[in-house]
């Protein structure tokens, strides 16, 4: 005989599971007990939405889901952000939550929240475990409807008395590997006719572009059909940055110089596009054609209504797209030409040396201390803008960014996750000081777990983002700034390292030193931010579309 938590945590285990993320409570400690017994490391945060953070940032890289626990009530309210975050973000996970028994009742209402309800709009599926019987499956079911496209969070309530239920030992559900069905004939003659007939053809890479299942497929049909390429925020790095057909990143949706070949381009070739993310483009009716190519069907919306679509599994659908492409396209690099001065006239001022540095030149500086195969992990604030649009990636999700939720908070969980997963390859968490402390406890955490880890702060003491929002739509300069703690003093509190930036030309030592020294370091430098409307307001203002130029 067993309990029912030592049946759930064999369920994990056969479902590959190596870690867990989380704070228990008492509701629990059956599965806490049954963990100690399990091959399964507990790892504890020092705030659930941590937990979540970074189970979802473990499905996002491997394709497999994170796990993460807490308690009930106010343990799993606390999961709520990380639910969504992994829900609009497509990444797998599994909630697991505690609840009170419910063939008793001993307390009452104390603590009791209806978890499935709070969690039924956050998640694919939300469940309530009520018999030991049912556990091999629904766990088997969680992962399964996790990991299957679109690839989101899954939600397990084990109330404390069936976690404590003696059952008799169950055989568990083995996993077997999935094979998705490829695009169908029909759709890829159409799509390729389409093509063929295009004579500015560009292609995007969108957020699905970034699963860890996808990556060869794509880098061969851009080389097949060599049509220039340029990426949304969140399918940054599927294809190398450096590559000769690379045109740029949409961080925002019109105008930025990226928007000089879309607004030229007569068809687009969508690739994973998830319109989670803030629009790439905005489509209109004497737009270009779009075909949208994914795992999903396109949802439909005011700035985004496909033309055709090729959906299944989109690595072997696009190597039979370009099979019907190659050799054949007469205007595959129309759009081409434009590449150098996109990319000369976004990389302008990289090299300025003022103090405080610029966006641009902190963006280029961090380039050069990452190699090739480094991660770096944005929280959310102004700088996103400045990483997505400048920071050349050269390797699949290398930059992680949420263009989704879009929550402060994650930068550094998520990089901590990274650190984790790949610990000989460098990791820099970039926040502001704003996003930073929502989560910064987890300093004792990285520090616990000896993790080597580079937290890059960007001090404007200001809610930066909004403050520069103010000011463009005219406000008042008013109630945005704040004050910060000293934060060399704050990692040393931890026992992390802190260090300073006081000179521009300081910035790259100081990360290299971070980074040869090993452990977790918070460097923070000041930002100047006088760039945020310079250009991405008065530059870009000026820049009228081709279109209406002739
Ligand atoms: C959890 C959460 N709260 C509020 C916001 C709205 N918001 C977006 S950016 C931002 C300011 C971020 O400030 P900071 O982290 O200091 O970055 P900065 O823009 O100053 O560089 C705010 C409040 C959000 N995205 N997420
Ligand atoms: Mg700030």
């Amino acid at each position: 005989m067993t309990k029912g938590s030592d049946l759930l945590v064999a369920a994990l285990e056969n479902e590959g599971v190596e870690r867990i993320f989380g704070v228990p409570g008492e509701e629990n400690l059956d599965v806490v007990d049954s963990l100690r017994k399990s091959r399964i490391e507990l790892i504890l945060t020092r705030h659930e939405q941590s937990a979540a953070f970074m189970a979802a940032t473990h499905g996002r890289l491997t394709g497999r889901p994170g796990v993460c626990i807490s308690t009930l009530g106010p343990g799993a309210l606390n999961l709520v952000t990380g639910a969504a975050y992994a829900h609009l973000g497509a990444m797998p996970m599994i909630l697991l939550t505690g609840q009170k028994g419910i063939m008793t009742s001993r307390q009452a209402r104390f603590q009791i929240v209806d978890m499935i309800a709070t969690m039924r709009p956050l998640t694919k599926s939300t469940r309530q475990i009520v018999s030991t019987a049912t556990i091999p499956t629904f766990v088997r079911d969680a992962f399964r409807v996790a990991m299957e496209e679109r690839p989101g969070p899954v939600h397990l309530e084990l109330p404390e008395d069936i976690a404590g239920e003696e059952t008799p030992d169950l055989p568990l559900v083995p996993p077997h590997p999935i094979e998705l069905p490829v695009a169908p004939p029909a759709a890829l003659d159409r799509a390729a006719e389409m093509i063929l007939a295009a004579r500015r053809p560009l292609v995007m890479l969108g957020a699905a572009t970034s699963r860890p299942r996808l990556t060869a497929g794509l880098v061969d049909f851009v080389l097949r059909t060599r049509i220039p390429f340029f990426n949304t925020q969140m399918g940054k790095g599927t294809v190398a940055g450096g590559h000769k057909l690379y045109l740029g990143t949409a961080a925002l949706s019109e105008r930025d110089y990226v928007h000089e070949a879309i607004d030229r381009a007569d068809l687009i070739i969508s690739i994973g596009h998830d319109t989670i993310e803030k629009p790439p483009f905005l489509m209109a009716p004497n737009g270009p054609q779009v075909i949208h190519v994914g795992y999903v069907p396109a949802n439909v919306e005011q700035v985004y209504f496909p033309h055709a679509e090729v959906i299944g599994d989109v690595g072997p659908s696009l190597a039979l797209l370009a099979d019907r492409l190659e050799g054949k396209l007469r205007t595959a690099s129309a759009l081409a030409p434009l590449r150098e001065e996109i990319l000369a006239r976004i990389a302008d001022r990289a090299t300025e040396d003022r103090f405080p540095p610029t966006p641009q030149r902190i963006v280029f500086d961090v380039r050069r201390v990452m190699p090739a195969d480094g991660i770096v992990a944005l929280d959310n604030g102004m700088y996103k803008i400045w990483f997505a649009r400048n920071y050349r990636t050269w390797m699949p999700n290398t930059l992680l960014l949420d263009n989704a939720l879009a929550t402060m908070g994650a930068g550094l969980p998520s990089a901590m996750m990274a650190s984790i997963l790949y610990p000989q390859r460098r990791v820099m968490a970039v926040c502001g000081d704003g996003g930073f402390m929502m989560n910064s406890q987890e300093l004792e955490t990285a520090v616990r777990l000896k993790l080597n880890l580079v937290v890059l702060i960007l001090e404007d003491n200001a809610y930066g983002m909004i403050r520069w929002k103010q000011a463009v739509d005219d406000f008042t300069d008013w109630g945005l700034t704040f004050g910060n703690p000293d934060f060399v003093k704050y990692a040393e509190a931890y026992g992390a390292k802190g260090a300073r930036v006081a000179t521009t030309a300081a910035l790259v030592p100081t990360l290299d030193a971070a980074f040869e020294a090993g452990g977790v370091h918070l460097v923070t430098v000041p930002i100047d931010y006088s760039e945020n409307t310079r250009v991405l307001v008065d530059e870009l203002r000026d820049r009228v579309p081709p279109a209406a130029r002739v």
